[in-house]
């Protein structure tokens, strides 16, 4: 995999940093190159936009966009680009973070969101790395690993409840 950023990492809000953060270390322990950037869909429409329209050409090939509240940002970004989005839905002090979810998962037909948890940041980036493993057998094999380890991890610990 060369050094080129391969997933766009972005947020509305530095706020969001310590949900989206998660996404980030997922992906560096995959070895995947990625980029992370503050923007916002209200306070930066014109930004939010140009990183959309110039993500192909900078050798992007997923983005994660973060998001809480009036969540917009991921099906703006979705809008303007040809790449697949993966919208994480980032909870605030109100509502739980529903209202994050619901502004993010309900995409009008024909502009896919794939939309994770609440909060559910780190598999949004165990997703862009299975996106991109479909097109790299080495990523596969470690995603491959990876989840032997999720498996082994639950014997030992159903082995420890009996110990
Ligand atoms: C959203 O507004 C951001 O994604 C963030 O979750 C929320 C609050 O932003 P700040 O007021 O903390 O900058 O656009």
């Amino acid at each position: 995999m060369s050094d080129t950023p391969a997933v766009g990492l972005i947020m509305g809000s530095d706020s969001d940093w310590p949900v989206m953060r998660l996404a980030a270390e997922a992906l560096t322990e995959f070895g995947v190159p990625h980029e992370v950037s503050v923007i916002s869909a209200h306070r930066t429409p014109q930004r939010m936009l140009d990183y959309a329209v110039t993500a192909v050409d900078r050798g992007l090939q997923v983005i994660i966009a973060g998001a809480g509240g009036a969540a917009h940002l991921p099906g703006m970004v979705a809008s303007a680009t040809v790449l697949p989005v993966i919208g994480v839905p980032v909870p605030l002090k109100y509502l739980d973070g529903m209202d994050s979810l619901l502004s993010i998962v309900q995409m009008p037909a024909g502009v896919p969101v794939a939309t994770v948890s609440v909060g559910g940041a780190r598999n949004a980036g165990l997703l862009a790395v299975r996106i991109l493993a479909t097109a790299d057998p080495i990523l596969r094999s470690k995603m491959a690993d990876f989840q032997a380890s999720l498996h082994d991890l639950v014997l030992e610990k159903d082995a420890a409840l009996r110990a």
